[in-house]
């Protein structure tokens, strides 16, 4: 059934990547067929992950890097992530305007995607997206989304390269702790070094990396200052990126993040599938009916599951 859209996307055919996709962001006819199918195509794209606070630079700083990335005859797909829109509009038009340039390339696709509801996360289907580009035979796969939430972060940590782009106004270190930013990030973006207080967060991002512990083994992260709409540091950041690609496969961490993404999914599929032959209707039911009891005589969530299992 898929063979055309396949032969299609074989040679990058930005119709049949666009249908391709749609597939299975809807989950259309047999998506996961369709997606078991073009598995031995994929495991060759470089997937770098872009985040940072909303107005970052993020779409300008890919949109160099695609520029980039295109000097060195490399494909490059991008894909940007709204978790908070339920369609795409918004922000993603932003993402559309910053990219314009690179419309007309064949090797380029841009593509936005936005929460639709479905059966799986937004993180599952935004590497299921990426698979498709992987077996499109894109060299490179920017994913851009807004660092804030955990879906944001999920949708990164499956990237092989992790950018976490700040800007002078990012305030204080402590709070991107919080965010969880520090632990993912592989090289910290300083965007927007025009303005002030670019080196002030430089010196405190370097200082709080110098507190990590490190061997051979593990990757310091560094930092870069850019300055997206000049095109400055741009090359610097590239140059980080292949470091860091390099290391990640001299260390072996490519193969396992590979292993990891894989056991990911497969604990997805089974997860959801055990998820939607379980609840059957009496089930359901039965959940609801505890509900409406007090929750002080109620039975305790243990002895409910207990129960619902009990009677599988
Ligand atoms: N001064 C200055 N402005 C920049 C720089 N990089 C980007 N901008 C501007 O910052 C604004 C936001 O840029 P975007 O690239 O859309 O930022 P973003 O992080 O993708 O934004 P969202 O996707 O909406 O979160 C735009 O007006 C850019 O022109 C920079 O290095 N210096
Ligand atoms: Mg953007």
């Amino acid at each position: 059934v898929y063979t055309p859209l396949i032969q299609g996307l074989s040679i990058k055919n930005k119709q049949a990547i666009a249908r391709s996709i749609s597939v299975v962001e809807n989950e259309k006819h047999n998506s996961r067929d369709f997606l078991s199918q073009i598995y031995p195509k994929t495991g060759n794209a470089y997937r770098i992950g872009v985040t940072g606070p909303p107005g970052a630079g993020k779409s300008s700083l890919t949109d160099q890097l695609i520029q980039q990335f295109r000097e060195e005859e490399k494909s490059v797909a991008v894909v940007g992530v709204d978790p908070s829109s339920p369609f795409s509009g918004g922000a993603l038009l932003g993402d559309r305007i910053r990219m314009t340039r690179h419309f007309s390339d064949d090797k380029v696709f841009i593509r936005s995607m936005a929460s639709r509801g479905g059966h799986g996360g937004l993180a599952q289907k935004t590497q299921e997206v990426g698979d498709v580009l992987d077996a499109a035979g894109f060299d490179v796969i920017i994913f851009e989304t807004v660092g804030v939430g955990q879906v944001e972060l999920d949708v990164v940590q499956a990237a092989d390269s992790v950018l976490v782009v700040l800007v002078p106004e990012s305030g204080d270190d402590i709070q991107m702790m919080k965010a969880g930013l520090m632990e993912i990030a592989d090289i910290f973006v300083i965007n927007k070094a025009d303005r002030s207080g670019a080196n002030k967060l430089f010196i405190s991002i370097q200082n709080l990396l110098s507190t990590i512990q490190h061997d051979e083994n593990n990757w310091l992260p560094n930092v870069v200052k850019t300055i997206a709409t000049e095109s400055s540091g741009v090359s610097e950041l590239v140059c980080e990126i292949q470091k860091h690609q390099n290391f990640i496969h001299e260390t072996g961490i490519w193969k396992q993040k590979l292993n990891e993404r894989y056991a990911r999914q497969v604990n997805e599929l089974i997860s959801q599938k055990l998820q939607s032959t379980f609840w059957i209707e009496s089930k359901q039911n039965l959940l609801q009916q505890k509900l409406k009891e007090e929750r002080t005589t109620r039975l305790s969530p243990q002895e409910l599951a207990k129960e619902l299992l009990n009677n599988a």
